[in-house]
């Protein structure tokens, strides 16, 4: 039987700590048998689950691996599901995918019932489904498709970025090359478990290279400072936000707690940002309080990670270094030339086995995405003294808030369900903290009003809360060019 390499790894791993959760650390071994038991279940006899979509909602903890493996070790493909997203975007995910079922912990069914009643779909508890006896296995090549994590993008409405085993194994191989990683690595886990940073950058790498992942069900300094003041990490993932988070936190604690976090911090062997642009200030900030100069990279759903200063090197701020092991970058111009010289922006285009296979359901979006076979990212960037240089996105109609890709346009197409709202532009402005915020200018229906606290209570109920609108202007009109169409940029300069 064929087994998929971070499952033949693992079982070479045996009794090394593989995870902890739930305040007990889990074997690799257990990992291995308990994805068999899910899988087993989830054949129910069959032989193989034949790329059905098994969608499951679970924290960061051995469920989550274990489930994760049993679907591929099935021939399923994965869809986890956010923690945090409200009722409306959990549906579009599901009806999107056509999933078959949705697994979570028995404790939390209750909250996910009455979607899953009224959509007709299996709602099974993960403490049931890995009980039982083992049974014989699919094998399961490279070629099938593992997974889909949903992404916004210029469209509405999130879409499912497919991703096939061997896609998932090339993004883990190069960064285990590039960073180093060994099995006597330990690594926090606080990130969400529906995008690739958590998935792949943490606890894929963490799980291939052997090494031990401590699960944290949300990002949470208090505890996690703990940790990291006791020396239990020696590598830390983190998007900017948290950074900035962690500064607040250092300068608010007293001077020995600070200089035990500090401490703990400057051990680490590595310390990476990504999944937005790192602030030369935060960098800076960061070093002057732990002596850990942060290694930055650049990276998406579509592509893994691309570009990254070295492990060894320059870590230059403001600045993602150069394309990874196995990564092929090219940045082209407006008019599709591709660009030779540094200092002369481009748009980065991607091509390597990393890449994924194609957007769920979406065939000519998909052909749209590519040229030549080259990954059409939407980011510009720039070459100077060599490294590269991110400047920003091609659509005004993409924020990145807290580290997470929203699409302006499903804002909008939600707050003009609103009863008061007759039209309205939304934007992402520049916030310190969270690199961008959701800001809304609405113009309402004749004679209704509407405030802030009154628009993000509604919203609430609709949304995931980081796309919440942070800033609301009431308008007359619109800013709008010759043809009537509403110009972004003048919008955004209206918040000033
Ligand atoms: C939450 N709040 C916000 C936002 N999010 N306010 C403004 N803008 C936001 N984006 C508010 C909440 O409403 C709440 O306010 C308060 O902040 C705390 O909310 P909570 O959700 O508890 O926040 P948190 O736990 O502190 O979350 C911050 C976070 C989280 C940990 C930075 O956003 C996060 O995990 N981000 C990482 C996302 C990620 O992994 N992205 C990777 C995708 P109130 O209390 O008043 O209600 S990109 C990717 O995968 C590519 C491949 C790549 O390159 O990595
Ligand atoms: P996502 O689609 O959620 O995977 O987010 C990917 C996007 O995050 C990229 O297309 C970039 O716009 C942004 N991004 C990721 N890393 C960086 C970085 N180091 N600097 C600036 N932007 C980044």
């Amino acid at each position: 039987m064929s087994e998929l390499e971070i499952i033949r790894r693992a079982g070479d791993f045996g009794s090394r700590t593989a995870l902890r959760s739930g305040g007990r650390d889990h074997t690799y071994a257990s990992l291995v048998s308990r994805s068999a038991l899910i899988a087993a279940r989830l054949l129910d006899g069959s032989a193989d689950l034949g790329e059905r979509r098994i969608a499951f909602r679970i924290p960061a903890s051995l469920d989550y691996a274990a489930v994760q493996w049993g679907i591929w070790r099935a021939g399923g493909i994965a869809v986890p599901l956010s923690l945090s997203a409200a009722e409306p975007e959990l549906e579009h995910v599901l009806t999107d995918a056509r999933v078959d079922r949705i697994l979570a912990p028995e404790a939390d069914l209750g909250g996910l019932r009455p979607l899953a009643e009224r959509l007709s779909l299996p709602l099974e508890s993960i403490e049931s489904l890995a009980s039982g006896e083992p049974a014989p296995l699919p094998s399961v090549g490279d070629s099938r498709r593992a997974m889909i994590l949903y992404t916004s993008g210029t469209t509405s409405k999130p879409k499912g970025v497919v991703s096939t085993h061997a896609n998932i194994r090339a993004q883990i191989v190069t960064l285990i090359d590039a960073w180093g990683w060994e099995k006597d690595d330990s690594i926090p886990l606080f990130l969400p478990l529906h995008h690739v940073h958590g998935i792949v950058n943490v606890l894929g790498c963490g799980l291939w290279a052997g090494a031990r992942v401590d699960c944290f069900r949300s990002f949470d300094p208090a505890p996690l400072l703990e940790r990291v003041a006791a020396n239990d990490y020696s590598v830390f993932m983190a998007v900017p936000t948290i950074y900035v988070k962690l500064i607040r936190s250092l300068e608010e604690s007293d001077e020995p707690d600070r200089a035990r976090f500090a401490a703990g911090f400057r051990q680490m062997r590595l310390m990476v940002s990504g999944s937005a642009a790192l602030p030369a200030s935060v960098h800076r900030q960061w070093t002057r309080l732990t002596g850990q100069e942060l290694l930055e990279r650049y990276g998406m759903t579509e592509i893994g990670m691309a570009l990254s200063n070295p492990l060894r090197g320059e870590r230059r701020p403001g600045a993602v270094g150069l394309p990874l092991p196995d990564v092929t970058i090219r940045l082209v111009g407006e008019t599709g030339e591709v660009i030779e010289d540094e200092d002369v922006p481009g748009e980065i285009q991607v091509r390597g086995p990393g890449v994924f296979s194609e957007y769920w359901d979406k065939p000519e979006v998909t052909r749209d995405s590519f040229v030549d076979g080259w990954f059409r990212t939407g980011d510009m960037a720039v070459v100077e003294k060599g490294y590269y240089r991110i400047m920003g996105r091609l659509s005004v109609d993409i924020i990145k808030s807290g580290g997470y890709k929203l699409s302006a346009l499903e804002i909008e197409d939600t707050l003009r369900t609103h009863p008061a709202v007759r039209e309205c532009a939304v934007v992402g402005i520049p916030d310190e903290t969270w690199g961008e915020t959701v800001a809304a200018a609405v113009i309402t229906q004749s004679g209704a009003e509407l405030d802030l606290p009154a628009l993000t209570e509604w919203a609430r109920a609709r949304m995931s809360s980081y796309k919440l609108p942070r800033s609301l202007l009431v308008v007359e009109d619109l800013p709008r060019n010759a043809m009537g169409k509403v110009t972004k940029p003048a919008v955004r300069e209206m918040f000033g």
